[in-house]
């Protein structure tokens, strides 16, 4: 039934639209511009997660995107609102996640005056996002916020940006709710699978590399049979780690930040590359050195469910536009005759990354990170959901976590600061049931430790564990190759976290040595508190294989 014409307002149409879209969760900073979404938002039944930072509520809803398929949404009022939102719009459009940022807009009779905190938004992130409009009329609400589902999750998904002028949101919306968005599959053709069953059947070693978005899980689970089956080796993309499971005899390793030097061997010496899904960016090709560009050597086969990333970077020998979801069983249904070869590289692939992720290497100081991976691998059940942001410190989560179930890694491949805190704050709103953690760096957390305030607000039992090295120990590393021993505005002076936790009503604890780390999570746990579990990491253990001293030596010895 059509809701009854004329009786709601433009507000009331647009939060109506996302119940219709199903949308369970909002994530917010208030706003005056935008006071009668908030009102419309109080009887929908959608939760409301009100936050400290723009940025934090953008990324909250980014990663929502991220692990459900669906957009994320987030409210943010005008100008600075905006402007500080677009950190998680950014990731958004770099990790290729559905969402959608509605933004309070000054009235239409105000514009282009430089009204009070007036912006236009399409200048803005025009180069950010798939699409940015601004709602002119009132009628119009469940259109525009219908083709934003389907903007934001079509193709490659990224985020949608709708400016809300505050007069339209008042006035009488007389259009009926669209129903909600079905996505939009595209299906590889049978000629291209035809062109693959040749290519595969040509292959003696081929590599295929999942990435992207636009899985689910059982594609995923689809995906494992099948190179289980055939013997194919399957690595994964940067910061795609829960698109295969570490565990599996078909898994050849991560390829991305930090790997194992074998796998990028393997990945040289292959002679057919299927990518699946994802863009092979600058992360994963290494610095684009693994393939020749734009035309590699090897044979590359381009999966992906956006027709313009198909020869965009690299010319592919064979480009399928198809989302992963629709490719994976077109690739079981094909006659392919496996080769002993196959299984042979893959079980090498997969005896190199159990022997590169076994054991922590050793580290300078009282806490290694390594160990610390390695106890939280054997001691959290499968199905908790590891968050954190950018920084060394996740090189050891990189290569020690285990991740063994789809999207239980929420982490940006944009690599953006301080995406740990408010994802883990999204991840257990979304999933109560669940174990969340955040880990985060020391330079990293204080970009979006406010959100800590939500996890109390909300009391979100979370574990958030800060690897503080006293520095913003990425940049200090590149520095030290670069200009050694010149340090230069990457030192840092840290709060007490457990401090800052308890100050916030929550629970913290320190550990200096490894063997501290054990009880001190136990004891977070227990606390049933948001917690902080603050590690001591010395300076010089900036990598799992190598030290910042040594970094340092080795650049002043080429000089
Ligand atoms: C928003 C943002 N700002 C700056 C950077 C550049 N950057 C990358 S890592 C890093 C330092 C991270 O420091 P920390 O969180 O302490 O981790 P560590 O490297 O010390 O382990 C910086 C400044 C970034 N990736 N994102
Ligand atoms: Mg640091």
């Amino acid at each position: 039934m059509h809701a009854p014409l004329q009786t709601r307002t433009a507000a009331e149409a647009l939060v109506a639209q996302l119940v219709a879209n199903d949308l369970r969760h909002v994530f917010c900073v208030p706003g005056e511009s935008y006071l009668a979404v908030l009102d419309a938002l109080v009887d929908s039944g959608i939760t409301v997660t009100v936050c400290r930072h723009e940025g934090g509520a953008a990324m909250m809803a980014e990663a929502v995107g991220k692990v459900t398929g669906r957009p994320g949404v987030c409210f943010v009022t005008r100008g600075p609102g905006a402007t500080n939102a677009s950190a998680g719009v950014h990731v958004a459009q770099q990790d290729s996640t559905p969402m959608i940022l509605f933004v309070g807009q000054i009235e239409r009779a105000f514009r282009e005056r430089e009204a009070f905190q007036e912006m236009d938004y399409r200048a803005v992130f025009g180069s950010m996002t798939k699409w940015t409009t601004e709602l002119d009329d009132p009628d119009r609400t469940p259109e525009i916020v219908s083709r934003a589902f389907y903007t934001a999750t079509a193709g490659r998904p990224g985020p949608v940006v709708i400016a809300l002028p505050k007069d339209v949101l008042k006035e009488r919306c007389s259009a009926p709710d669209v129903p909600a968005c079905s996505p939009v599959e595209t299906a590889p053709g049978a000629e291209e699978m035809a062109e693959l069953a040749g290519l595969l059947a040509e292959a003696e070693r081929p590599l295929f590399v999942v990435g992207g978005s636009r899985w689910t899980e059982a594609t995923r689970a689809e995906m494992h049979d099948l190179a289980e089956a055939w013997g194919l080796p399957v690595a994964n993309s940067y910061r795609r780690a829960t698109l295969f499971d570490p565990l599996s005899p078909a898994f050849a390793g991560d390829l991305g930040l930090g790997p194992n030097p074998k796998l990028i061997a393997r990945a040289k010496a292959a002679d057919l590359i299927v990518l699946v899904g994802g863009r092979l960016g600058e992360i994963p090709s290494q610095g684009y050195t693994l393939l020749d560009l734009p035309s590699p050597q090897t044979k590359l086969v381009h999966v992906h469910p956006g027709a313009e990333e198909l020869g965009r970077v690299y010319r592919p020998t064979l480009a399928i536009h198809a989302a992963p979801t629709r490719f994976v069983p077109a690739l079981a249904r094909l006659g392919v005759a496996p080769k002993p070869s196959w299984r042979a590289e893959a079980e090498a692939a997969h005896a190199d990354y159990l022997a590169w992720s076994g054991t922590a290497t050793p580290q300078p100081g009282g806490v290694n990170l390594g160990d610390v991976m390695i106890w939280l691998r054997e001691n959290l059940p499968d199905d908790t959901i590891l968050c954190n942001g950018a920084g060394n410190y996740a090189s050891w989560i990189h290569r020690f976590y285990r991740f063994r179930r789809y999207m239980t890694h929420v982490a940006p491949a944009s690599a953006s600061m301080g995406y740990g805190m408010p994802a883990a704050v999204a991840m257990k709103r979304l999933y109560p049931d669940r174990p969340v953690i955040s880990v985060n760096g020391d330079g990293d957390f204080l970009m979006s430790g406010q959100e800590f305030a939500a996890a109390v607000q909300y009391r979100l039992p979370i574990v958030v564990v800060i690897a503080d090295n006293g520095q913003y120990g990425t940049i200090r590393m590149h520095q030290e190759r670069d200009y050694p021993g010149r340090v230069s505005a990457t030192e840092l002076v840290n709060p007490d976290f457990a401090a800052y936790a308890r100050a916030f009503g929550g629970f913290g604890a320190t550990v200096e040595r490894t063997e501290d780390f054990p009880a001190a999570f136990r004891a977070a746990e227990a606390s049933g508190l948001p917690a902080i579990v603050h590690l001591k990491i010395s300076p010089d253990a900036i990598l799992p294989g190598t030290t910042l001293t040594a970094i340092r030596d080795k650049a002043l010895a080429s000089r």
